[in-house]
This record gives structure tokens, C-alpha cells and sequence, in this order.
């Protein structure tokens, strides 16, 4: 599966009839919480299983989906397909589901109440729902950003801002919005192993965070000292390749089952 995607020319009409036949899958990747010592809940991260170009990755179809003005349509069957394997998936729904949103969609004035109307359908508890912007995205939408997390905090939601540290500051931001999480990018995750700067950015941040009482979660945690030391600086949640690559929907399930064994080796 390449993570790198070097930009194969797709239209919109590619991306239309994707969206159309549902040409999308979504794979789980785990959180886990160094406070319970164990799993917190589940990313879910879409997937565009392109008949002829392979896998297309959220990077190049994102961007792509926005400019075509398809992103509406796309959010709605990523919601569709986070819920269903939520609802279905036994032991899930006592964990909490995170899915990535574009900023854009976000800042639309009903979108709190219609995720809210699917929530109450599918009898999901708002709460266990994290929506999760990127740094880069809040800080283009500034403007609307109070508000639409405040729509959102108010139906009961949870809000996280992605690859923090990536898209420019936005601390300042940050002090006066109603968020829940931080998830520092995992490019930083990854570059812990060996940057010394990378653990000071990870430990400043915490402090940051919980200064505003707001939870701090590294992405892209690959060995167990990174690990470590996350835990030893307090970061509340971690993700990352050492704890999990990124699972089918099945094999998400199979892991809430043996979670204790599979957190129990990271931990003790
Ligand atoms: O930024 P975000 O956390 O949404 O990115 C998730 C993507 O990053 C997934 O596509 C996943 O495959 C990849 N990913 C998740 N964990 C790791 C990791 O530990 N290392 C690397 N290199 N990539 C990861
Ligand atoms: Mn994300």
C-alpha cells in the first residue's frame, strides 16, 4: 500500500462516479490511552479503492473532492460507513470513534445539526464521536472556526485539531477555542526515535495542552522508547505503526476482543 501518492490524473468525473458506486473503504487504526492503560478508541481513515488506479490515499482525493465541490458528498459516505461498523462491532461503541472532516465541510452552519440527526438515527452517543481538523484547515476557516466548534461542542461532539505542529501556529489560536485534543503530526511521532528536538516539541506541547485542559495525543509512535517516553511526559494518547497499522474493519473488531493482551505487552 503506498503512502505516497505522486498525483495520477483523476477528474471529477473519476471522483463522482467514485463517490456514486462507493468505490471508498475506511480502515481503523487504534488509540491507545497511557491513563487506562489501554484502548481509548479508533481513527477511522478512508480509503479510495480506485478500479484501475489502486488505492488513492486521503492526501490526493481530499484536496481533489474539495475543489470539485464533492466534499459534502464524500463526508456523508465516510459518516455512513464509520457508523455502520460502529454501531455493528461488538464492544465498539464503549470506545470512541474519531473521524477526519475538512474544515470546509465543518464550517457549513448546519453541519453540527445533521451529524447530530445521524448520530440520534443510527443511536450514537454524540459524545464518543471526535472530529478531528487539520491545524492547516482550522486556521483557514479562523474566521468560523469559534463558532463551528462551538455548533459542535454544544450537540455533544468532541473536537481534535490533526497534525498539529504541521500547518503553521495556531497556538494562539488554540487558547481560545473550545478543543478537546491535540494530535501532534506523526512526521513528529516518527522523528522522536532520534531528534531530541522532536522530544522537547512532544514535552512542550503537553504542557501547552494541559495548561488549557485539553488532551495531547502523538500520531506516528513506531518503537517502544518513543513510546516510553510519551508516557513519561504525559501525553494521554498514542498513536502509531508500534501499537497498530491501520486494520480493516474485521480485523478492528478482532483487536477490541485481545485488546488487553495487545496493549498489556506495550505497558508492562
Ligand atoms: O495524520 P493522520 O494521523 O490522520 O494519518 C494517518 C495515516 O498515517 C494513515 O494513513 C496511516 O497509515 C499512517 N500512519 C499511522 N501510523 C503511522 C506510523 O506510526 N508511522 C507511519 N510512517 N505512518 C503511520
Ligand atoms: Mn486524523
Amino acid at each position: 500500500m503506498s503512502e505516497e501518492n505522486s498525483g495520477p490524473s483523476i477528474t471529477q468525473a473519476d471522483l463522482q462516479a467514485g463517490i456514486a458506486q462507493r468505490q471508498f473503504s475506511l480502515c481503523y487504526q487504534p488509540k491507545l490511552d497511557f491513563e487506562l492503560l489501554n484502548l481509548k478508541g479508533f481513527e477511522a481513515l478512508a480509503r479510495w479503492d480506485h478500479p484501475t488506479l489502486g488505492q488513492i490515499m486521503p492526501n490526493v482525493f481530499i484536496p481533489l473532492a474539495e475543489e470539485h465541490g464533492l466534499v459534502g458528498r464524500l463526508t456523508e459516505l465516510v459518516v455512513d460507513m464509520a457508523f455502520k461498523w460502529f454501531k455493528t462491532t461488538p464492544g465498539a461503541q464503549t470506545h470512541t470513534l474519531s473521524i477526519n472532516f475538512s474544515a470546509k465541510r465543518l464550517s457549513n452552519l448546519d453541519f453540527a445539526y445533521w451529524l447530530y440527526e445521524v448520530c440520534r438515527r443510527a443511536a450514537i452517543r454524540p459524545d464518543s464521536v471526535i472530529l478531528e481538523v487539520t491545524e492547516a484547515g482550522m486556521l483557514e476557516q479562523r474566521l468560523q472556526a469559534h463558532d463551528m466548534f462551538d455548533r459542535l461542542r454544544s450537540q455533544g461532539f468532541q473536537v481534535a485539531v490533526d497534525d498539529f505542529g504541521t500547518g503553521g501556529n495556531s497556538k494562539l489560536m488554540i487558547q481560545r477555542l473550545p478543543i478537546n485534543e491535540l494530535k501532534i503530526d506523526k512526521s513528529i511521532g516518527i522523528e522522536a526515535s532520534h531528534s531530541q528536538e522532536a522530544r522537547a516539541y512532544i514535552k512542550s506541547i503537553v504542557e501547552f495542552g494541559h495548561s488549557l485542559g485539553i488532551k495531547v495525543a502523538v500520531g506516528g509512535v513506531e518503537d517502544q522508547d518513543t513510546l516510553n517516553y510519551c508516557r513519561s511526559v504525559g501525553v494521554d494518547f498514542a498513536y502509531g505503526f508500534l501499537i497498530s497499522k491501520p486494520m480493516t474493519g474485521e480485523e478492528a473488531a478482532e483487536w477490541i476482543l485481545h485488546r488487553r493482551q495487545l496493549t498489556h505487552k506495550l505497558l508492562f
